[in-house]
């Protein structure tokens, strides 16, 4: 069932504690950890703790908690002191987007110089 926790979901075994992660934040609604594979040098992954398969059915089902994902990523920007310098959030949304995990998370990037457009 939508927003349920999914038992083949690497981030919903993340939320479980079930698969590690360093943690940066946590809330009630949302959790923030290092991406294992970093792009930038603050890579940090912001996640709701319901599962659903991207952004956008997030904000659909559950508004709030999309919000909370995106409060979260700027409190990161600032814990990360990456805020004054500027800083990217991404949602990849599908596989020909280049996304891998199908639990919703936003990705928080800087710390180094960032182009547009993306690739
Ligand atoms: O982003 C999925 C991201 O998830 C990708 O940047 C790697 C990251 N990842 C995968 N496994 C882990 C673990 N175990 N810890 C932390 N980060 C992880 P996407 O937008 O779906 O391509």
């Amino acid at each position: 069932m939508a927003g349920e926790p999914q038992s083949d979901c690497l981030f919903c075994k993340i939320v479980s504690g079930e698969i590690p992660a360093t943690i940066v934040r946590e809330s009630e609604t949302t959790l923030a950890f290092r991406d294992i594979n970093p792009q930038a040098p603050t890579h940090v992954l912001v996640i709701p703790k319901v599962h659903y398969p991207d952004g956008a059915s997030l904000a659909a089902a559950e508004p709030q908690t999309a919000a909370d994902v995106l409060t979260e990523a700027g409190a990161v920007a600032a814990d990360e002191k990456i805020d004054s310098t500027g800083y990217r959030i991404i949602l990849n949304t599908g596989s020909g987007a280049g996304q891998t995990v199908f639990h919703a998370h936003a990705h928080v990037l800087g710390g180094r110089g960032l182009q547009w457009p993306p690739g």
